[in-house]
């Protein structure tokens, strides 16, 4: 069977238009697909192979992603959010005789998603449509959910898989990362901060995306307002801190997350002031005083965990993230202890910015 067949007996509507499939080229898990046609119903959709490797337990994360679109589905009837398509069994995927693992969402018309931000008031609304995800969710049974991945954001379990690496590692590439190391090394203590508190409850666990970065969010082309949040295979218990944390990481960065110069790399105050606002204008009032005294501290620890994945990733040969060039995982990694240190220098800034927003929202 040819591959436009196989789709078509996939996805049945397919086999009534002409289509054409354009490769996504962002996301450094799955493969995906635009698909365009002049269907009626289903004009634009997604098409995404799973990456089975990082997700081992596909019915785990569907059923995830269905349960939670569901559920705000039904809080909200009025949000838009991307909807799976069923396949001709009538399931929320297919999984073929090779194992692999297919779906198909509809996409929203006129909207966008982008990995720089245009300016602060986008800024304001990715902080505000993640606060309001966790808002919408926090009655929801957190622990029904499947765990996609197991110790995502375990930050000292995330440091021994790096020391693992090392141990095995090719000794040019060792010798080529001692400065990261050390970096590393120097703050090691520090890592169990937020998962041992969500293992004493300390922290509540809620129920997280875990992956917050821009263009994980849906913007509406005209308006430029935040819609919702996609790529929700990543959905897990896990604390609030990962999520605002994460997205920080990200967005405070005007450089590349590969950026090679690492002159361009800084963490911008205004873009954290700016998502902050928004982020609290939603959630604030659902925080509890410890998620609120370490939010300014979430972006740095989340920066230093994602940097030492990408490093780990590169002494094993660069299995896990998708790279286009050889030092790719390196040099995400130089760009995130970079801004982690630039985080470092302006932690009191940070800290006083949340203090005053938390006083104006009162
Ligand atoms: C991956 O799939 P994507 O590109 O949205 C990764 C995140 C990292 C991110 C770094 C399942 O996200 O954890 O923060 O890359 N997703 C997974 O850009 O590992
Ligand atoms: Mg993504």
């Amino acid at each position: 069977m040819s591959e436009t067949n196989l789709l078509a007996y996939i996805f049945p509507f397919l086999g009534q238009v002409e289509f054409q499939a354009e490769v996504i080229k962002e996301g450094h898990i799955h493969n995906g697909w635009y698909i365009h046609s002049n269907h009626s119903t289903y004009p634009e959709t997604i098409l995404q192979k799973v990456n089975t490797h990082v997700f081992t337990d596909p019915q785990g994360l569907m059923e995830n992603i269905y349960q939670i679109t569901a559920y705000l589905q039904k809080k909200n009837p009025s949000q838009k959010q991307l909807n799976l398509i069923p396949t001709s069994t009538g399931k929320i995927y297919y999984q073929a005789f090779d194992e692999s693992v297919w779906r198909m969402y509809k996409l929203i018309p006129n909207c966008y998603s982008t990995q720089i931000t245009k300016n602060l008031r986008q800024v304001y609304e990715a902080g505000r449509v993640t606060g309001n995800f966790l808002k919408q969710l926090q009655d929801y049974p957190v622990h029904s959910l499947n765990i996609s991945i197991p110790d995502f954001h375990n930050t000292p379990k995330r440091y021994q898989d790096f020391l693992q690496a090392l141990s095995t590692a090719d000794p040019r590439l060792v010798q080529n990362i001692q400065p990261e190391i050390e970096f590393l090394r120097e703050r090691s203590d520090q890592f169990g901060l937020f998962w041992e508190a969500l293992y004493e409850r300390r922290l509540p666990w809620r129920v997280t995306h875990n992956d917050t970065k821009l263009d994980n969010i849906l913007f509406d082309l005209d308006t430029h307002q935040a819609i919702c949040l996609i790529d929700l295979d990543t959905i897990m218990p896990g604390s609030a801190l990962f999520d605002f944390g994460d997205a920080l990481r990200a967005m405070g960065n005007p450089a590349a997350e590969d950026e090679p110069d690492l002159t361009k790399v800084k963490f911008q105050i205004p873009v954290f002031e700016a998502y902050t606002q928004g982020y609290l204008a939603a959630a604030g009032e659902i925080l509890t005083p410890l998620e609120l005294s370490w939010l300014a501290l979430s972006p740095w620890l989340i920066t230093i965990e994602i940097g030492m994945r990408f490093l780990t990733d590169y002494l094993q040969g660069n299995q896990y993230f998708r790279i286009h060039y050889l030092q790719q995982n390196l040099n995400r990694s130089r760009t995130q202890f970079k801004l982690a240190s630039d985080m470092e220098a302006q932690q009191s800034l940070m800290e006083s910015i949340v203090q005053e927003i938390r006083n104006r929202i009162g």
